[in-house]
């Protein structure tokens, strides 16, 4: 462990200690935020996630409904009409020509193209989707540059989040009407259903949007595993989720100490803030052979690039869904893979995230 003076917060990097404070929540809560800022004593930017910001029990109700709309058995309907999408994407980027931005024209497009439907939401401000998951995890780092740049924005893109939840303006089908469902049975309060949609949209776009980047990055770079998959496509899942290991979309949350605790020797003082690095603890090679190496041989289960304990990721089957209908869509036409030019990141404060990845492929047979 180590203590970051400037922020006074004590950070974890092992696998070890990484996976065990989060499955300990009753001594590091969530409740004051899961970013730097500590909501007991600083301004909010918008009202805390039901799911994110919360502990038991608060956080249990919402949970439930949301783990149940976005459970795999729910999942099943999608599938069919994903992996549809994501062929017509595949065979449309490839009719422009060998080279293009994997990034814009794949991780990027297909999500856009498929989640937004699946909530259930309206043509309208699909646009902001991007900026306001770019927005909300800059804002679990310090007030820095690029928090500030967008200050402007974060407002009206706050109240954006909150209004395409109100029940006329979703699909009869989507997750935003289960959720609405939900509320009409009682399961959560009318109160609530707004506000756990807007969970999806915060949460559900950039990080697949940047997982399928890390995917891809990580195939156009490794082309003897792009071969294994293109010869066993079952391999996808367990694919995204190495990559998910790999490069760790998203690199750092957040608790509170809630009493004092000792970690590794060290006592955490009430109140303090922990900093969580899930990339460095999904590289730690006391936890992992060779963690550097992107290989789809070994079990990247135990990863905790989704989090770990009560409050693990909820969209994860999602992900993991898109991640299976892009890549195999591209495995069964593309031979080859490979960086035509020099990525770019774009910078966020939680984010690994993406701004180019230009690409080359041979199209098979
Ligand atoms: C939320 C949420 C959940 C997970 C991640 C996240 C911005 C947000 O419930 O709003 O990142």
């Amino acid at each position: 462990m180590v203590h970051l003076a400037r922020y006074d917060v004590h950070a974890l990097a092992r696998h070890a200690q990484v996976h065990a404070a989060p499955v300990d929540w009753q001594n590091f809560r969530s409740g004051a935020g899961v970013g730097l800022a500590n909501f007991r004593h600083e301004k909010i930017w918008r009202l805390p996630s039901l799911l994110l910001d919360a502990d038991p029990p608060g956080q249990d109700a919402p949970r439930r409904v949301l783990r149940e709309i976005l459970a795999p058995p729910a999942l099943r309907r999608l599938s069919t009409v994903w992996h549809t999408v994501a062929e017509d994407l595949v065979d449309t980027v490839l009719a422009k020509g060998p080279r293009f931005d994997a990034f814009t024209a794949l991780a990027k497009a297909f999500p856009l193209r498929v989640f937004p439907d699946a909530v259930g939401l309206g043509p309208e401000n699909r646009d902001d989707l991007l900026p306001y998951g770019n927005i909300a995890f800059n804002a679990f780092g310090p007030r820095n540059d690029l928090v500030l740049t967008d200050a402007d924005r974060a407002a009206g893109l706050s109240a954006w989040a909150n209004a395409p939840c109100v029940r006329e303006s979703l699909d009869k089908d989507g997750f935003g009407a289960r959720i609405r469902a939900a509320a009409d049975r009682g399961d959560i309060t009318p109160e609530q259903a707004p506000l756990v949609v807007r969970s999806l949209l915060t949460a559900g776009v950039d990080t697949t949007v940047h997982g399928l980047s890390a995917a891809l990055y990580a195939f156009a770079t490794h082309p003897d595993q792009w071969q294994r998959l293109r010869e066993r496509p079952e391999l996808a899942r367990v694919a995204f989720d190495e990559a998910v290991r790999w490069l760790s979309p998203v690199q750092t949350f957040f608790r509170t100490a809630t009493a004092d605790v000792t970690v590794a020797g060290t006592l955490i003082k009430e109140g303090t803030k922990i900093l969580m690095f899930l990339g460095s603890a999904n590289r730690d090679p006391e936890r992992w052979h060779d963690p550097d190496r992107f290989d789809l041989g070994p079990d990247p289960s135990g990863h905790v690039g989704f989090g770990m304990g009560i409050h693990q990721c909820v969209g994860q089957h999602v992900a993991r869904l898109e991640a299976e209908a892009l890549l195999t869509a591209l495995a069964r036409r593309v031979e080859r893979i490979e960086l035509a030019g020099r990525p770019e990141r774009h910078l966020n404060n939680t984010l690994r995230s993406w701004a180019a990845l230009p690409v080359r492929v041979r199209r098979a047979g």
